[in-house]
């Protein structure tokens, strides 16, 4: 059985991570598998990736019993978990977490490195990391501190603190949470519904968005102006604009 599982169905690729028996923990294997899954989704077929757990838990973090083989943990998380996290945010598509238990330590990172982030009711929200004398990683402290704002983020993540689904969508962390058994139909239903969306645009957002984290405004109106007019020569926004002329729905490709 592989550690990660990769379907696709029409322009979705789904990738599970399938060590239910170990709360899908990461070790060098799963990293490994993960990254090869993440570069399938590379693919331009491919317009949504979803993210999801087998079984119980969404993702448990590192695997506390590999720890003692991780060595030096700085080189590891340089090898492992960083290629991993970067790939994510460069796929120039959306890739939706859906967050079907358990989320714990690099597996909260890994969520919170997602474009969306949806919930089953029973999903639980972990930092972890300070539960073993650790500090966040694997992006952790990037991506949180963006999400919540840095007075919450600190206090949770210092707190250690298990978050419920609902908390967590108080919170603004994740965007829906829905009964269990109903997520993997509307990881699907909301998959589907961004790729039939203008795929270059919606990457085009995502690099906007992540560049504004760290820009100033003059050099975020350069980007923009430049991406716009890349998606200004898109099929999409041919196929937007006439679509809207003649009233009728469009039907964007991605291309
Ligand atoms: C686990 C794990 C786990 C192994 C539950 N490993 N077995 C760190 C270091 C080095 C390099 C790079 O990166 C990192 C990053 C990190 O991710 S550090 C943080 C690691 N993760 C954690 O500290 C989380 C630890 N786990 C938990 O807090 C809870 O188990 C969660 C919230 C995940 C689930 O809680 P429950 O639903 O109450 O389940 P449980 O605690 O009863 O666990 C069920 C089983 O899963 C249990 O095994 P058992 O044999 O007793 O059934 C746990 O030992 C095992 N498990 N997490 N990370």
């Amino acid at each position: 059985m592989a550690d990660v599982e990769v379907t696709r169905d029409g322009a979705v690729q789904t990738i599970t991570l399938n060590r239910p028996e170990k709360m899908n923990a990461f070790t060098r294997g799963l990293h490994g598998e993960l990254r090869d899954a993440l570069k399938q989704a590379r693919d331009p077929e491919v317009r949504a990736v979803v993210i999801t757990g087998a079984g119980r838990a969404f993702c448990a973090g590192q695997d506390l019993t590999e720890f003692g083989e991780t060595g030096d943990i700085g080189a590891s998380l340089r090898e492992t978990y960083h290629p991993n996290i970067l790939a994510i945010r460069a796929l120039e598509k959306p890739v939706i977490a859906a967050v079907n238990g358990a989320c714990a330590g690099a597996g909260l990172s890994l969520a919170c490195a997602c474009d969306i982030r949806i919930a089953a009711d029973s999903a639980a929200f972990v930092p972890g990391f300070i539960g073993i004398g650790l500090i966040p990683d694997a992006g952790g402290t990037y991506f949180i501190h963006r999400l919540l704002g840095a007075s919450r983020a600190f206090e949770w993540m210092s707190s250690n603190r298990r978050l419920t689904a609902a908390e967590a969508h108080a919170w603004g962390l994740v965007s829906e949470v829905v009964e269990a058994d109903a997520l993997p139909v509307r990881a699907a239903e909301l998959a589907s519904t961004y790729a039939e969306l203008p795929t270059r645009g919606i990457g085009m957002t995502k690099r906007l968005f992540d560049h504004a984290d760290t820009s100033t405004l003059e050099e975020q109106l350069e980007m923009e102006s430049q991406l716009q007019a890349a998606a200004a020569r898109s099929d999409d926004f041919r196929e937007g604009v006439s679509a809207f002329l003649e009233k009728r729905p469009p039907k964007f490709t991605g291309t």
